[in-house]
């Protein structure tokens, strides 16, 4: 099977090597059949060792996401009141001229920082995903945007304690004898990474399972431990307490490739068993058993989910698991250590694609969880943002207060441009809508954040109606903005060759050229079965060592990794940080909204994206919260009945699950539904908070009170 890559195709039917262009850690490579020039069937490849022939329930019908009637095909001028969605097609001449005299308009009010972009990952791809549009900003003097929506405040903490190295290759998993799923419903949300994890099961591996949801994967797990959320910081340091204090931790290896160990034994002293019992709501045996098992069973690996950082300590809960492989010497086998995100292994070429040189030094930044407050002018903003322009992202679904970014969105003097695939509860509110191509329609390469595979996404079948892509989209609007850089014509085919660092070590042996033919390939590294890469220490750290003492916090204070900033490697200090691992506990307490509320995956939608397609729709039902029967019971609500979650910042209504799989004071309502859908038309974004958590900017969204009422 050959990639095609000419279009038009020929009355045939072919097969076309493509990726799934989603932000989702198992980056499928998937095989789409073209008859006559349309796309039929896409599946996934059953050659790849991680797609291992099989999509998931959020893509296996993509033809239809492209062929879908409500589909914006054409651009859109708005002629409803803001929020209506009652828009008429334009010529895209037009939608460029009116975009380019409206920013210049407000340029020239206000100062170019005016302008705010906002997008994040609807599409992952290296040319159309993160960067896109980042050249193009930073050349107009934009505001630049903080995406610190996913694994920010994890990967500050990861980093400064073991460097940005790939740590465990997940394929490597097969090995491993001890697995703890540490906040991640991996069946949901990384669902390729499930068959390893069997096969280590059936090989003899204990699965732990630690989360507050006893979901598919908990179900599946050999030991489930329920905690209360944002407390598993708590549990960490509790275990390195028992593996200290009982001589289970590996002193050769802390020896040889640590620093700060006597720090550590001097600061874990107080954090003792029946403390974290109290914290966490987790037995006192428990978690002496878990800290016992996991020291003494090799290999023993721990895989941290994305929401493990969604809470005031979500930072340190990072810092301390961080530490826990490098003490019991967990990296000295093959499947033992920490699976975070495995994207450091690729070696983008983001420098390339961000053009950092383009920005103008000292240009503010706003954070887009502060998007609300940005738009209504709650957060004092000069200048006060103008002009908007949305891609890539749905923040009306996927950023807090909802409300606040409802009513900024609908400011008449506010000039708001959105590109999608469709109307979504965001692009309701815009000005001008324009058509954004699919995967099936457009060149894109895909690294991965869960595993050690390039791919390819060639085109199968031209655009529908006048959708371009990402890329076409900046390069026109470049051009209507009259911006002569270089950057601005490169071609696909030239940003293709541009996108990854086809000279590192690990792209040996692998080029455009080969990719062609087999649409994917695994990055030169050790395999699966002898990848074991911190052996001998060597982590990517200022000292080489796992840092319980970290110098990076110590020298820089809180930091956001410069990557979710716009930025390649200009690294900016923050507030001081406290350089040993410690506790911070939950933030949000309240006597009038008791339930712990969080947010997290959707099986059926890939964060908000799908969120609005028929198929997923039916699997994943209406907007539901699931409660424990004691609460449900003490409030008078029963299975079924739709119910008001609350609190001071926002409301939704949605339908009541009873279930023992939540502890009593947690209540669990997914992301991803769409507010057009919902009852009230709000979703749990209407009761999330703008906090940052302690590291990286990262969200709170499981450090969120809510009540819960009938109506
Ligand atoms: N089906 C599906 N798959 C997806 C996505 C999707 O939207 N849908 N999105 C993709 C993206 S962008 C991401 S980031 C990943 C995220 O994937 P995951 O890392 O799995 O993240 P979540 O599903 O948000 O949450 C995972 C689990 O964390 C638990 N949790 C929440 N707070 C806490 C806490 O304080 N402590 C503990 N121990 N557990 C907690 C939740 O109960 C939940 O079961 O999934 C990706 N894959
Ligand atoms: N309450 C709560 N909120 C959360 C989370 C949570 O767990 N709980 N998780 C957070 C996390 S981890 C993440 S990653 C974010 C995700 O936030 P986002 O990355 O904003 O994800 P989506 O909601 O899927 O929005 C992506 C939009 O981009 C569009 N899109 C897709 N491809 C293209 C393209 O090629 N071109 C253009 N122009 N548009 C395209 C899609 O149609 C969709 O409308 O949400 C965060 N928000
Ligand atoms: S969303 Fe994830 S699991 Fe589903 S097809 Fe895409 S990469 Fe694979
Ligand atoms: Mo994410």
């Amino acid at each position: 099977m050959t990639a095609l890559d000419d279009l038009p195709l020929t009355p045939t039917t072919t097969t076309v090597r493509a990726a799934c262009p989603h932000d989702c850690p198992d980056t499928c490579a998937m095989l789409v059949t073209v008859e006559d020039g349309r796309a039929t069937n896409v599946t996934g490849d059953p050659d790849h060792p991680i797609t291992r022939g099989g999509l998931c329930v959020k893509v296996n019908n993509y033809p239809d996401k492209t062929y879908s009637p409500d589909r914006v095909l054409h651009p859109l001028r708005r002629t409803g009141p803001k929020g209506t969605g009652r828009f008429e097609e334009i010529t895209w001449d037009e939608a460029l001229q009116t975009i380019a005299s409206r920013f210049r308009e407000k340029i020239a009010e206000h100062g170019p920082e005016t302008v705010m972009p906002v997008s994040y990952l609807g599409n992952q791809g290296i040319l159309n995903g993160l960067s896109v549009g980042d050249a193009f900003f930073h050349r107009l003097g934009a505001t630049i945007t903080e995406r610190t929506y996913c694994d920010s405040g994890a990967c500050t903490a990861y980093a400064a304690t073991i460097g940005a190295t790939a740590g465990v290759d997940p394929e490597s998993l097969v090995h491993s004898r001890y697995i703890i799923i540490w906040a991640s419903n991996t069946i949901s949300t990384n669902l390729h990474l499930w068959p390893i994890i069997a096969e280590a099961q059936k090989r003899g591996a204990k699965v732990v399972c630690i989360d507050p949801v006893k979901h598919k994967t908990a179900r599946r797990a050999d030991w489930y431990i329920p905690i209360r959320p944002g407390t598993d910081n708590a549990l960490a340091l509790a275990m390195m307490h028992v593996i200290i204090s009982e001589g289970l931790h590996d002193e050769a290896y802390v020896r040889d490739h640590t620093v700060g160990f006597d720090e550590l034994v001097e600061r874990v002293a107080q954090y003792t068993p029946e403390w974290a019992s109290e914290e966490t709501g987790i037995p006192v045996e428990d978690i002496r058993t878990l800290a016992r098992e996991y020291a003494t069973t090799d290999p023993s690996l721990i895989r941290i989910g994305v929401a493990i950082e969604r809470h005031a300590g979500g930072g340190q809960t990072v810092r301390s698991i961080a530490c826990l492989p490098a003490l019991v010497g967990a990296w000295r086998h093959v499947g033992g250590g920490l699976l975070q995100l495995p994207l450091w292994a690729h070696p983008v070429n983001w420098p390339a694609f961000i053009h950092p040189e383009m920005a103008t030094p000292g240009t503010r930044v706003v954070n887009q969880f502060l998007l609300g407050q940005a738009l209504t002018g709650e957060l004092a903003l000069d200048p006060p943002i103008s002009a908007l322009m949305v891609y890539n992202s749905n923040p009306m679904v996927v950023a807090p207060e909802q409300e606040k970014i409802a009513a900024g969105l609908a400011r008449e003097d506010l000039f708001t441009v959105v590109s999608d695939h469709f109307l979504t509860d965001t692009a309701r509110y815009a000005d001008i809508v324009l058509p954004a191509t699919t995967a099936l329609e457009q060149h894109d390469i895909m690294f991965s954040w869960g595993h050690f595979y390039v791919t390819l996404n060639n085109p199968a079948v031209p655009p529908e109606g006048e959708a371009v892509s990402n890329t076409e989209l900046f390069r026109r609007l470049a051009a209507a903005m009259g911006f002569d850089d270089e950057y601005f014509s490169l071609t696909d085919e030239q940003l293709l060759e541009q996108a990854y660092d086809w000279s590192a070590p690990a792209m040996e042996g692998i080029t455009l050229a080969s990719l062609r033919e087999t649409g994917w390939a695994r990055l030169n590294l050790p395999g699966p079965d002898e990848y074991a890469p911190h052996v001998e220490g060597g982590f990517p750290t200022p000292s080489g060592k796992t840092e319980f003492r970290s110098a990076a916090l110590e020298a820089a204070g809180n930091f956001v990794v410069p990557l979710f900033r716009q930025l390649c490697d200009e690294f900016q200090p923050g507030t001081p940080v406290d350089p040993l691992p410690h506790y911070i506990a939950p933030r949000e307490r309240s006597e009038v909204h008791p339930l712990n509320l969080l947010s997290p995956k959707s099986h059926a939608y890939i964060n908000s994206s799908a969120g609005d397609q028929a198929m997923q729709k039916r699997v994943q039902g209406e907007q539901t919260v699931t409660i424990h029967p004691d609460d449900a019971a003490a409030r008078g609500i029963d299975e079924g009945n739709y119910v008001a979650v609350t609190n001071d910042r926002g409301r939704f209504v949605a339908l009541a699950h009873l279930s023992t799989d939540v502890a009593p004071g947690v209540v669990v309502c997914p992301m991803g539904s769409w507010a057009k859908n919902a009852k009230e038309g709000t979703t749990v974004a209407a009761v999330n908070p703008f906090v940052f958590a302690d590291l990286g900017n990262a969200p709170t969204f499981s450090d969120t009170r809510v009540e819960v009422t009938p109506v």
